[in-house]
């Protein structure tokens, strides 16, 4: 019979903490998970996914050495997956220095801590398509030169070719995944995608505040992250340890994004106008959907990402299975029950 494996999660609170998690839990691990004494969210998505008792909590800040030595002295660990991060790039124009400390040097305190506590346990990190940034090559893979264009994607940078060269300097079993945008029902809602479907559900509700948007014409390669965690899930099977990309191949812009969730919702989007004039008006009902403001403009814009995942394909044998359209309808409709339930209504139409 074969031994139960352990595994600890950083960023089990957040959205690929939790589908990790219970994917992990679903294939008989015992999970343990870090959470922030700071955070309000606790359990509230392992809840959604009914695992929030299965999972084994431990308080965590990245920031502190001292808390990964405990957890390693405490724990003996086979798999080690680094979710947590400061992940919102907006923010991290305003928080440079703490995105770089948790981001970057963060993943440098685990591999470090491994390194010395327990050099057997297999790594993941959370890498980053933020990494590509301004990229020159179309689809982008794994061998793509970086140009990240926030303080976010600059911090991974460095996440990322600290994992490589601890593997290349140690020889420790750490792989990095970089993995494309991929979003849920658990996803924050400070992400373009889940501002959109609660923004629209609520207006597919009757509420009359349109979705005030920045850049509409930012292309993103959006998948699932339900099946995203499979694939990180698969790189630290492996024999050995290597890179890889996580994506769909298909990119489309936040405006499409708009349209798709929209249709799920019943209504039929009309753009006009341009630059922060530009809005989207509901044909059928004539109300303003979207606007957009200044406001929600970056210092500077990552305008285009698209991934090639031939080599998960073909070592991991990983592939997505959510299209972007109804990855949308899949949120909006979501967020339309979630307000339907607090409103005592009844569930989505189709
Ligand atoms: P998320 O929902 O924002 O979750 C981030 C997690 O990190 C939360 O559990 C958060 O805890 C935790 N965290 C933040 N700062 C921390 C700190 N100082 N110490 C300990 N924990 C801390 O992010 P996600 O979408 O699940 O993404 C998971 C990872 O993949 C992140 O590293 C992200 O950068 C990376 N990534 C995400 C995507 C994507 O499209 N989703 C794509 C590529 C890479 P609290 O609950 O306390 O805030
Ligand atoms: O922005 C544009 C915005 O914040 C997507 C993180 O998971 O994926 C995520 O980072 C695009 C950008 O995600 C609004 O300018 C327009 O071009 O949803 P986002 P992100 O920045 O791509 C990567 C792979 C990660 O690693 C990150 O952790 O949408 N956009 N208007 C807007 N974005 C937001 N948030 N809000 C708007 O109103």
């Amino acid at each position: 019979m074969a031994l139960t494996k352990t595994a600890f999660i950083t960023g089990v609170t957040g959205q690929d903490g939790a589908y990790l998690a219970k994917l992990l839990l679903d294939k008989g691990y015992e999970v343990h998970g870090g959470v922030r004494r700071t955070s309000d969210l606790r359990a509230t998505r392992l809840e959604a996914l009914g695992v929030a008792g299965d999972v084994r909590l431990h308080d965590f800040e990245l920031g502190e050495l001292n808390n990964i030595h405990r957890i390693l002295k405490k724990v003996r660990i086979d798999e080690f997956y680094n979710l947590a991060a400061q992940s919102f790039v907006g923010t991290s124009w305003d928080l440079p220095i703490y995105a770089g400390d948790i981001n970057g040097l963060g993943v440098a305190r685990i591999l470090d801590s491994l390194r010395t506590l327990s050099p057997e346990t297999r790594f993941y990190q959370a890498s980053s398509s933020e990494m590509f940034g301004r990229a020159e090559q179309f689809p982008q893979v794994e061998t793509t030169r970086f140009h990240p264009r926030s303080p976010y994607g600059v911090a991974k940078v460095y996440g990322h070719y600290i994992t490589v060269n601890y593997r290349e300097s140690f020889g420790m079993h750490a792989s990095c995944g970089i993995l494309f945008n991929h979003e849920s029902p658990l996803r924050g809602k400070e992400f373009v995608t889940g501002k959109i479907t609660l923004a629209l559900a609520a207006i597919a509700h009757g509420a009359d505040t349109p979705c005030v948007l920045g850049n509409l014409d930012a292309r993103r390669d959006w998948g699932f992250a339900g099946d995203y965690v499979d694939g990180i899930w698969r790189m630290l099977q492996q024999d050995r340890a290597d890179d890889y990309i996580l994506a769909t191949g298909v990119t489309s812009s936040v405006r499409d994004f708009v349209g798709y969730a929209a249709e799920a919702l019943g209504m039929d989007i009309e753009w006009s106008g341009e630059g922060i004039a530009e809005r989207g008006v509901d044909r059928r009902t004539g109300r303003t959907v979207v606007t957009v403001s200044e406001e929600f403009f970056r210092p500077a814009e990552v305008e285009r990402l698209q991934g090639d995942a031939s080599k998960a394909h073909r070592v991991l044998g990983w592939t997505p299975t959510v299209e972007v359209r109804e990855l949308a309808a899949m949120m909006a409709r979501h967020d339309y029950d979630v307000i339907a339930a607090r409103s005592g209504q009844g569930p989505a139409r189709s």
